[in-house]
């Protein structure tokens, strides 16, 4: 009873049947959540292919295959259960896994821009334990990728859009500079602004992507959890040694609850992308809104990139409020509609403040030059009725 429309079929038939099979005993069209952490086996080493849930896990499998097939990543089940897609207990685990591809002492770049947690674990664990050295570049021009590696850069590590400043990273260009230096150094995409829905980083040539599935994979704010997706074999096995090694992976039932989310991200991207345009429009023209950050306004500065990178802005918005902290502190209270929350990506419209919530963990200095300042306050734009969203915000500027 295969079920599989891997390829051949567009991107909002894929995000429902992607990697998925029906289920051989009932027929069922999702997969069983598969909480049995052993399997039995007929004689020792004689078994169906699955001996113990942390490295092997039929509903992972499912989640880690769809992601992987979203992502681009051709490689077979029959040479790889979840087809180069690894699935961790949070995005977080699931870049601390992809930095043990690297030996003490390695160096990485990493755009300058980064959530928090990611800068934090980089900076403040993984130099410390792991010897790595980090260079943080404004890789907003790609050019700098190659004059910034040394024959100890291993990685090459970009957000785009960035968290929380929305720069973007010209994938291609930036693939081409460093694998001109040299070709064997590690491309890595945090996709998880844009999603596969709005952009396919191994497209453009990058080894590996990576998402908090918190968002929008999962998409309804009730489970935490990060993916891993490559289109390399060797990479594809390299990963899977690591993620059974190192064993920060996901459990059964969020497998289960991210799969059931991704299979409406087309309908909800649509909408994010639809709504959160329309209200960068509409702060961008605001008289209490002194700038606006969207990748698909015409006042961003990478505007002609994001056209051609991505399929849609994301719903993701950065905006300074006018006045000073207090200002941007009662816009945030007065907020009915929009939750003031850390996260993002979730069918709820959430706005939060970045310089004591999402990246207080930058240094000061950093968060300065990238002007995460304390009029800067962040937007994620849920499917509500944009209209709500607009009046909401609106009275809360006004207050
Ligand atoms: O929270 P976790 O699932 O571990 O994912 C970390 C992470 C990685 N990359 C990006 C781009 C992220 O935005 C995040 C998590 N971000 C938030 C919680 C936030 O509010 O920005």
């Amino acid at each position: 009873m295969a079920h599989s429309h891997d390829r051949g079929v567009r991107f909002d038939t894929q995000v429902i049947h992607a990697g998925q099979h029906l289920e051989p005993v009932t027929g069922a069209v999702m997969p069983p959540i598969f909480t049995s952490s052993t399997y039995a086996q007929e004689s020792p080493g004689r078994h169906t292919g699955f001996e113990y849930s942390r490295s092997h896990n039929p509903t992972r499998y499912a989640l880690e295959r769809m992601v992987a097939r979203l992502e681009g990543s051709a490689i077979e089940e029959k040479t790889d259960p979840s087809c180069g897609g690894f699935a961790f207990a949070s995005g977080l685990a699931a870049i601390g896994t992809c930095l043990e591809l690297l030996d003490a002492g390695d160096h990485m770049i990493a755009m300058d821009d980064l959530y928090g947690g990611t800068n934090r674990l980089f900076s403040r664990v993984r130099e410390r334990s792991q010897g790595l050295k980090v260079s943080y570049i404004d890789l907003t021009r790609a050019d700098r990728v190659a004059q910034a590696m040394t024959p100890k850069t291993k990685l090459v590590w970009v957000e785009t859009p960035t968290n929380p400043t929305l720069k973007l990273a010209d994938l291609g260009a930036i693939a081409k500079a460093a694998r001109a230096v040299n070709p064997r150094v590690l491309l890595g995409c945090d996709n998880t602004f844009a999603s596969p829905y709005n952009q396919r980083p191994l497209e453009h040539g990058f080894d590996i992507v990576m998402h908090s599935s918190t968002k929008y994979l999962g998409g309804h704010s009730d489970v935490v959890g990060g993916l891993l997706a490559t289109g390399d074999p060797d990479l594809a096995q390299r990963l899977r040694f690591l993620q059974n090694a190192v064993g920060a992976v996901m459990g059964p039932f969020d497998a289960y609850l991210t799969l059931r989310g991704v299979k409406t991200l087309a309908v909800r991207m649509e909408r994010h992308n639809e709504s959160a345009l329309r209200i960068a429009r509409f702060l961008a023209e605001h008289p209490l809104v002194d700038a606006v950050i969207y990748p698909f306004l015409e006042s961003h500065p990478q505007h002609d990139l994001a056209k051609r990178q991505m399929r849609g802005g994301g719903g993701m918005i950065s905006m300074h409020v006018r006045g000073g902290l207090d200002d941007s502190r009662r816009f945030l209270e007065r907020l009915r509609i929009f939750a003031l929350a850390e996260s993002l990506g979730g069918v709820e419209s959430l706005a939060e403040h970045p310089a004591i919530m999402t990246h207080a963990s930058v240094p000061a200095d950093q968060r300065a030059t990238l002007g995460i300042s304390d009029t800067f306050v962040r937007l994620s734009v849920g499917i509500e009725d944009a209209d709500d969203l607009i009046d909401d915000l609106d009275r809360a500027l006004r207050g």
